[in-house]
């Protein structure tokens, strides 16, 4: 593969290798295929691969902010074991043998429950299923249930249509109108850009529908801000009209699905009218989308996880995939409301272990605080975390921090010092990225990349995976246990092998999934009980029971455009958080444009600076999350554990807020 000519170009270049195919691991739904340039044993640059099918050599404004982050210094580069309140560095051997006498001690004394395993989203490549292994090893500790990021969407779209499956984003070519409905491409799916700027080439039409004008407002021919979480309303309206016009599918309608009387008994149930004050989009915009939906078709709807943050999360998805059906865009190429990918869909699911044990304690992870500090028989001994900073990133931060704090030992692998390890004991410093050998495969694609080590890890940094081996010869269990990568990755991937996938070829650069679908449901058929699409029946009316008076705002935690989640370094420059709100509602609060104001929930307050926007709806506000509780930035303090309806979600824009002038 040719150098990148700018890069080759540069002064002092010489030595740089090839570059190294990679795989992007953070945790993004494009997964994007990257090449390193590698230079003394260090990446210098990432670029787009590309030879990638989707992201087709396009990066994200957050790659240079990756690399910057896997050469900091400030990486914790040996292991840490905390005494008297201070960090102190101690051995592989001895911070090992100490996790491995406590794992011991907790299973011979409380049972194996009495260990949490907490895996949160940092990276989701195969191995780390080797890695939740080792805990069904030790006979099935506490794991998680439930989940901080697309399980409504998920159980939604599984009512609907049986799994959720999703058409591949190649598809996007044969669309003429792309609903993008609560999500911000530009922001968070960057990998998904070569689609959209050529669907808007070809003269296809891109509609955004989101209560802030987000960074893919850019892209849009037509933005529509409704109320959030109202969006059942707005689907249900658009729904109505094309009924009303005489647009619908009725062989679809009649021959596909089920459901045909309650549904339209549904959207009988509010007058136009009302279900436009219901969702407050103006009816000449519920017009437009109708005829989008309709006379605009192929509709390729991609769903964000904006809708997913909701209690109801489940009504707004279902009533636009009914909007989907009844619109004859389910099965079409081109159409589809589509959501995400099984990112641990490619591997081999009995290794994670489950069948190796009976099923054991799960803690909801939305309600992780609680969950832990109200853990009887056995309470939680031990918890070991990986790739995750949940005391940052779950809602409800303070009761989750002290949780930690209840948990006599708690292990932290990661990369830094962030807020999580404040209440740990012990810090096992990983590898990661382009660090390490593994399969990354995605929940926006079809594709599975690869990753090579390209540089050592800095210092003493080991893999996840190295860790859990090292730890496994500790126990009975090793003889099983211990194999190296490539051993456990040909079991991992038995199933692509088994469709005909060559090893070699996984290692070359990004594999299609052989089965994956292009169109799901083009034969019409549906994976639910009766082979036909499921019409939701029931939205549950919209009075408002949340306390608007007190807190009048609803607070959006949104992907920000410069960073992932969390993933930051400490020491990052940072000031108070900055939210967006409407310059009319601050001006009514006297709060002047860069101004200081507290914002206030039933939880607690923060000092935050205000941006007045024109663009944001007045009852919204709204900020990026992943700030650190340590700068000053932890927004997750103020928002509620809650529990989505269905599919165990966390509905994080439930959150109510007001906020304060400063004086
Ligand atoms: N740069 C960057 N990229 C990321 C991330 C990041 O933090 N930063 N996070 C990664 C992760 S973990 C995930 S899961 C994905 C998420 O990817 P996205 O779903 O695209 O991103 P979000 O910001 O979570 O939410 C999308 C949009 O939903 C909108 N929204 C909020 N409420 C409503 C509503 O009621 N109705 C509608 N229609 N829209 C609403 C928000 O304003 C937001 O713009 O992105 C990944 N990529
Ligand atoms: N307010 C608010 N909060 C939210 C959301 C929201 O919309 N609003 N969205 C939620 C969503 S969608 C998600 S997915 C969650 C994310 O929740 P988390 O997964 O807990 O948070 P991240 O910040 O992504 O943390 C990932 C960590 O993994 C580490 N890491 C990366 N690679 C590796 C590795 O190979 N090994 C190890 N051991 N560590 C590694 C990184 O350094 C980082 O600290 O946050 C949720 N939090
Ligand atoms: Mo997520």
């Amino acid at each position: 593969m040719a150098l990148d000519p700018a890069f080759s170009a540069a002064p002092g270049a010489q030595g740089v290798t090839t570059p190294v195919v990679a795989t992007c691991t953070r945790d993004c739904p494009s997964a994007c295929g990257l090449l390193a340039y590698v230079r003394e044993g260090r990446v210098v640059k990432l670029t787009g691969n590309p030879a990638h099918p989707v992201n087709r050599g396009t990066a994200c404004r957050k790659t240079p902010g990756f690399l910057r982050r896997m050469t900091s210094d400030k990486r914790v580069t040996t292991p840490l074991r905390r005494v008297a309140g201070q960090w102190t560095p101690v051995s592989w051997d001895d911070a090992l043998d100490e996790m491995a006498e406590r794992l011991k001690d907790c299973v011979a004394r409380h049972g194996p429950e009495s260990i949490l395993y907490y895996m949160g989203f940092g990276e989701r490549t195969a191995l780390k299923i080797v890695n939740a292994r080792f805990f069904a090893h030790l006979g099935g500790v506490t794991t998680l249930r439930g989940t901080l990021c697309g399980g409504t969407g998920y159980a939604a779209q599984g009512l609907d249509y049986g799994p959720r499956v999703s058409h591949d984003p190649l598809d996007l070519q044969n669309a003429r109108t792309i609903v993008l409905w609560g999500r911000n491409p530009v922001a968070t799916q960057f990998g998904l850009m070569p689609h959209l700027r050529a669907a808007r080439e070809r003269g296809a039409s891109i509609v955004l529908i989101d209560p802030r004008q987000s960074e893919s407002a850019a892209l849009a021919d037509l933005l529509v801000q409704p109320r959030p979480g109202r969006d059942a309303f707005l689907a249900l309206a658009v729904a109505k009209r094309i009924i009303e016009a005489g647009w619908e599918d009725r062989t679809f309608l009649e021959t596909r699905a089920d459901n045909l009387a309650g549904y339209l008994a549904l959207l009988a149930r509010w007058s136009m009218d009302e279900l436009v004050a219901a969702c407050d989009v103006p009816l000449a915009v519920v017009a437009a989308l109708a005829e989008a939906y309709a006379q605009g078709k192929p509709t390729a709807t991609m769903l964000g996880w904006g809708l997913h943050r909701f209690t109801l999360g489940h009504e707004m998805v279902r009533a636009v995939d009914a909007l989907g059906a009844v619109s004859g865009n389910i099965g079409l190429a081109g159409g589809g409301v589509s959501q995400g990918f099984e990112e641990w869909g490619p591997y081999d699911p009995e290794l994670w272990g489950e069948g190796l044990h009976p099923p054991r304690r799960k803690l909801l992870m939305p309600q992780i605080g609680r969950e832990i500090l109200e853990a009887k028989d056995p309470p939680v001994e031990m918890a070991v975390i990986t790739a995750a900073n949940p005391v940052c990133m779950a809602p409800n931060a303070d009761l989750v921090a002290k949780a930690l704090d209840c948990v006599p030992f708690v292990v932290h692998m990661n990369l830094f010092l962030d807020d999580t390890a404040e209440h740990a004991d012990l810090f096992l410093p990983c590898a990661a990225f382009y660090e390490q050998r593994d399969l990354v495969a995605s929940f926006g694609h079809n594709y599975v990349g690869p990753l090579v080590r390209a540089v050592d890890p800095p210092g003493q940094c080991r893999s996840q995976f190295d860790i859990f081996m090292d730890l496994g010869r500790r126990f009975p269990f090793a003889g099983e246990y211990i194999k190296t990568e490539e051993e456990w990755l040909r079991l991992l991937i038995r199933p692509l092998l088994e469709k005909g996938v060559a090893w070699d070829d996984l290692w070359k650069g990004p594999v299609r999934i052989p089965d994956a679908p292009m169109v799901p449901w083009a034969d019409g058929k549906f994976d639910t009980p009766t082979g036909r699409f499921q019409l939701l029946t029931e939205v549950t009316a919209c009075e408002d029971c949340r306390d608007a008076a007190r807190y009048p705002f609803t607070l959006l935690t949104v992907g920000p455009v410069g960073h992932l989640c969390s993933e930051r370094e400490p020491g990052y420059d940072s000031g108070p958080l900055e939210i967006a709100m409407a310059s009319e509602a601050a001006t009514r609060l006297g709060i002047a444009d860069g101004s200081p104001a507290k914002l206030v929930s039933p939880l607690g307050e923060l000092v935050v600076t205000v941006r007045h926007d024109e663009t944001s709806r007045a009852d919204v506000v709204s900020c990026g999350r992943g700030g650190w509780l340590s700068h000053g930035q932890g927004v997750n303090r103020l928002i509620p554990d809650l529990v989505s309806a269905v599919g165990q979600g966390t509905p994080y824009y439930e959150a109510r807020v007001d906020v304060e002038r400063l004086s």
